[in-house]
């Protein structure tokens, strides 16, 4: 790992143990206030608290942007399931197709609208693989050596994809082409780039921010940033 990289994980690990728990309000007065997911609320606003929604959009990563050429593509999906697969690049393509419209949020407080990705929806790979009963999670690791977790519960979602185009281009390499993740209900950070490994677990197991003090829940409507 290069020096400025690990200076910048660090850093990210400073705020998420600094921020833990507070709401927005409480991180500027500096006060200890927990945020009370109890309180009443009316209809689920589009953009998440403390969100603002850029133009654009931004590029995230570990300083690493990995060239993964289709030749050599492929994504091993394995675990607690009935079938695993190993796709390459024609077999994730003779997949259906999805064409779907949704906002990403990112912890650092941008959100990007009206998102246009297209790919293989989750439900469609839950589908070919057939998880057993006792798979209750899956953890995603990357080309860059990243690696993240998500409940099945918030993967088995109709808007949930394993994309390969944005915005009617092939995914940009910086942003995770050739395939990504898209969790549009969870804070960007679970949304793999570069994934090429799915396993299916019967226990959670943190990944690369969950370790290092982002929250494992990452529900933007919910402010679980840090943990
Ligand atoms: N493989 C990999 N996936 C990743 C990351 C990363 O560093 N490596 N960063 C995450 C974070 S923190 C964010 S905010 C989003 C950013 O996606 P973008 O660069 O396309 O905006 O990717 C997520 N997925
Ligand atoms: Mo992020």
């Amino acid at each position: 790992m290069s020096e400025p990289k690990e200076r910048l994980i660090k850093k990210k690990e400073e705020w998420a143990r600094e921020k833990r728990g507070l709401t927005p309000q409480a991180r500027e007065e500096g006060v200890s206030v927990r945020h009370n997911p109890s309180a009443p609320s009316l209809e689920k606003p589009r953009l998440p608290p403390g969100q603002h929604i850029v133009k654009g959009f931004p590029v995230l990563d570990l300083g690493i942007q990995p060239e993964v050429p289709l030749e050599k593509w492929s994504l091993d999906v394995h675990g607690i399931v009935e079938n695993p697969v190993t796709w390459d690049w024609q077999d994730f393509m003779a997949q259906p197709q999805v064409s779907l419209v949704s906002d990403f949020h990112c912890v650092t407080t941008w959100s990007t609208f009206d998102n246009r990705w297209e790919g293989v929806s989750f439900k469609h790979l839950l589908d070919v693989v057939r998880p057993k009963p006792e798979a209750k999670h899956v953890l995603f690791t990357s080309h860059d050596g990243y690696s993240t977790n998500v409940p099945l519960s918030v993967l088995n979602d109709a808007d949930v994809l394993i994309a390969h185009r944005w915005n009617g281009q092939p995914l940009a390499r910086e942003h995770g082409g050739p395939v990504r993740m898209v969790i549009p209900k969870r804070y960007a950070w679970k949304s793999a780039k570069w994934v090429k490994e799915m396993v299916f677990l019967a226990k959670d197991r943190p990944g690369f921010w969950e370790v290092r003090g982002y929250s494992n829940t990452a529900d933007p409507w919910m402010e679980d940033r840090y943990s």
